[in-house]
């Protein structure tokens, strides 16, 4: 499917609020389109009387937002009820936009009220509301940024650590985009020496040409297979990952998550269940969001309230990424703690044995079932003590003890990774018709090269299908 086929409504001029809604400083609403500048003479009134379909591009006026349809009143502006907002606007002339379009920018108060009219007065001069991402997307359609890029700014909107905003600002520089593109004219190259009919099995040929087409292949699918095996480095730092506090009651659950947090964020008492519930917060652990969730002591329930955060500790232990196991060693073993060990022995943990301070009733060596190789860090959370070695070995759990590599390429996305892998996939079909074996078959692996180049040219947005370019854009808010 052709980009431009995409896009139903291209002569459209699309208006929405671009600031989050609430109370701000200022607010800017946003214009992109044919009639950008146009519809902005019809609702601008500037200081000095030029009107915006007047001004040079990149620049910036100062005035007034007018309601024609209301009486001017008699005082002049200041008693003017046609006054909407005192605004900045700012030219943006096509091509050199965010959009490729004419774009208008208003900076209005940043009242909702406000910002509401000022985009009424749009639409009833003739703008569209805007759909989710819609500005990126015609970024997108109209050729300035291809989709990786596109969804790389929806990565950097959504960046909560120094790490996923660098991989997300280095997917929009087209760091990515142009490994994909470097990977796909490789292929196409060796494609277009496969169809210019070179026979393998032909005794007059150089079989070394056969050789070092399937070399290169070999070094394409390589690459192609290093992004997916990392892939989840870029993951990691874009989605973070969920650790549980598990532990029987009155361990110090609540006492790590707060050493964690670096605040009171639970209470913490000498009573068992005090913590009916399952709490969850998000920590930055040297670039990587980790959540963290403290749930409820799992024992015999009390009451209902507890009953319930039993089975939400439950249900985190699943879904947990790694699994901090909380141990009292001023306590025996208990068959609680048995109970908890069986049900996250499978799961990814570290031992945690707490209140190193008191005299000592366990000794975690002597228990059957606990993994011989099981990490044990000692810690007396009441006195904040060895809580940098929690989280050092939590970093190296989750980061699988590899080097961070800053200047390597991640990718980040569900979507790039399903179609590396199937470009992989069709590439090693395309390498597997070199075999001599079989006897070299130009026609297949010139198909399964087509094909692993299609996939490849997916990620860039090259051929899309409308449906998944909906999906993209749905994650973005209206106005970016
Ligand atoms: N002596 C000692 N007491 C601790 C330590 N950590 C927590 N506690 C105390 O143990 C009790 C239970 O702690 P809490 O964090 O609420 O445990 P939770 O029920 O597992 O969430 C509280 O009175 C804490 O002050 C520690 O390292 N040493
Ligand atoms: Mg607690």
């Amino acid at each position: 499917m052709r980009k431009k086929a995409l896009l139903v409504n291209v002569d459209d001029t699309i208006a929405a609020v671009s600031t989050p809604v609430g109370e701000g400083g200022i607010g800017i609403v946003r214009l992109s389109g044919r009639k950008a500048l146009s519809i902005a003479d019809r609702i601008f009134v500037s200081k000095n009387g030029t009107k915006p379909s007047e001004c040079m591009t990149y620049t910036v006026h100062y005035g007034h937002i007018m309601d024609s349809r209301l009486p001017a009143g008699q005082a002049g502006f200041r008693g003017n009820d046609s006054i909407v907002d005192e605004v900045i606007l700012t030219v943006m002339r096509a091509p050199k936009s965010y959009t490729k379009e004419d774009v208008v920018e208003i900076n209005c108060h940043g009242g909702v009220v406000s910002l509401r009219r000022v985009l009424d007065l749009l639409l009833s001069a003739g703008a569209r509301l805007a759909g989710p991402g819609e500005f990126t997307k015609r970024a997108f359609i109209n050729g300035r940024i291809d989709l990786a890029q596109a969804e790389a700014v929806l990565d950097i909107i959504k960046s909560r650590t120094e790490g996923s905003l660098k991989v997300a600002l280095g997917h929009l520089e087209g760091e990515l985009s142009r490994k994909i593109t470097a990977l796909r004219d490789e292929l196409l190259d060796v494609l277009s020496e496969i169809e210019a009919g070179i026979d393998f099995s032909d005794e007059d040929i150089e079989p070394a040409s056969g050789k070092e087409l399937y070399r290169r292949l070999g070094s394409a699918l390589k690459e192609i297979k290093d992004l997916i095996d990392n892939s989840w480095q870029g993951m990691v730092l874009k989605e973070g990952i969920l650790s549980v506090i598990c532990g029987k009651p009155n361990v110090g659950k609540s006492s790590l998550m707060n050493a964690l947090l670096r605040r009171n964020r639970v209470i913490v008492t000498p009573s068992p269940g005090t913590t009916r519930d399952a709490i969850e917060e998000e920590i930055n652990l040297k670039g990587i969001p980790v959540r963290v969730v403290d749930t409820a002591g799992i024992s015999r329930p009390k009451g209902i309230a507890e009953k319930h955060g039993i089975k939400k500790s439950k249900s985190y232990i699943n879904k947990a990424d790694l699994i901090l196991f909380m141990l009292d060693l001023s306590r025996p073993w208990t068959k609680a703690d048995s109970d908890i060990l069986s049900a996250i022995k499978r799961k990814n943990f570290i031992t945690i044995a707490n209140k190193s301070d008191l005299k000592r009733k366990l000794n975690i060596h002597k228990i059957r079932g606990f993994p011989p190789d099981g990490e044990i860090i000692e810690a007396s959370l009441l006195r904040n003590k060895n809580v940098g070695h929690i989280e050092e070995k939590i970093l190296r759990k989750v980061w699988r003890g590899e080097i961070m590599h800053p200047e390597a390429t991640f990718i980040s996305n569900l979507r790039h990774k399903k179609d590396l892998e199937m470009a992989a996939k069709s590439l090693g079909r395309a390498r597997g018709a070199f075999k001599k074996r079989q006897g070299f078959t130009p026609e297949i692996a010139a198909s399964n090269l087509r094909e692993a180049v299609f996939f490849l040219g997916s990620i860039l947005g090259d051929a899309i299908e409308p449906d998944i370019l909906e999906r993209v854009f749905s994650k973005f808010c209206v106005g970016k």
